[in-house]
């Protein structure tokens, strides 16, 4: 998986991540054809009933995302936030994620505790070297050297400029990251894509386009990008989908208008692949105990 996930960021074209935050949902993106996960702090930390401001600790990241290695069999980019503390916990939590399944770890240049990159005005950053000293223990630390270590630039986020994100992502390639992940929050892609041509693909470039999504793609495969993540999608669609059921059975007081806009429970059984039960217990149990 490790593997995998190396090959898809260090692909020569476009790669896509679709966001999972449990089991359903990332078996649900594997069966619909995506070839590699984002297991999101956001959309984890939601579905938990959390802030993503780190209330959820990195023990209930690290199951989240055993639940998403083992239902999708796909490699998974982990958002693990600011490493959880200083380089000895973002060392901690990486190599614990990598045991549990996961392909790679994204890491932000903020502190701990961290704030969603979407929310208020606060978004201090890390001291350069202090960062540098989290992604290099990581990368010391993990056995396995195909593990992907992504650095996060926040500076954008935190109103720095193009400059300061420059100086960063070099440093941050030298401490050992395998990719740099820039982000934004503006609602055009200007400044996304003057960082990939001023960055020119020294380490593979990774976005998150959640609010400049209606740059074209082709513009973002043109720029060279490597990897467009898809961050939160499939946990602000179930929000709408159960929004919409819980009111309408609350109103209607009945399922007749609702059967045929659910899953069917057939498909729910597909997913969690109970013909593979069946034809275990054909296999392995006595005859006499089949029934
Ligand atoms: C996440 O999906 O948790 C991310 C991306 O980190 S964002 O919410 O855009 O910061
Ligand atoms: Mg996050």
């Amino acid at each position: 998986m490790t593997t995998a996930l190396r090959q898809f960021v260090y692909a020569n074209e476009l790669s896509f991540l679709m966001e999972a935050h449990d089991a359903l949902s990332a078996s649900i993106a594997a069966k619909v054809g995506f070839k590699g996960l984002w297991a999101s702090g956001l959309s984890i930390s939601s579905t938990l009933g959390y802030r993503d401001t780190n209330e959820a600790s990195w023990t209930e990241l690290v199951d989240a995302v055993e639940r998403i290695a083992d239902a999708s069999n796909l490699p998974v980019l982990v958002d693990g936030d600011s490493g959880f503390g200083n380089f000895n916990n973002a060392r901690l939590v990486s190599h614990k994620l990598w045991r549990r399944g996961a392909a790679g770890v994204c890491l932000e240049d903020k502190g701990f505790p961290k704030m969603n990159s979407f929310v208020g005005d606060r978004h201090p950053l890390a001291e350069i070297k202090e960062f540098c000293g989290r992604l290099s223990a990581v990368k010391d630390t993990i056995p396995d050297r195909e593990f992907v270590l992504v650095a996060r630039l926040e500076a954008l986020i935190a109103g720095r400029d193009l400059d300061e994100a420059l100086v960063r992502a070099d440093a941050y390639a030298e401490a050992g990251a395998d990719a740099i992940l820039i982000h934004s929050r503006k609602a055009d892609a200007d400044e996304i894509l003057e960082f990939a041509q001023q960055w020119r693909n020294k380490k593979p470039v990774l976005i998150v386009p959640t609010k400049y999504y209606r740059t074209p793609t082709a513009q973002f495969r043109d720029a060279g990008i490597s990897t467009i993540i898809w961050a939160n999608h499939n946990m602000r669609a179930s929000v709408s989908a159960m929004r919409d059921v819980c009111s309408q059975i609350l109103e209607e007081e009945s399922l007749v208008n609702i059967e045929s806009e659910v899953a069917g429970l057939g498909e729910v059984f597909d997913l969690l692949r109970y013909a593979e039960l069946s034809e275990a217990e054909a296999k392995y149990l006595p005859k006499s105990h089949a029934s």
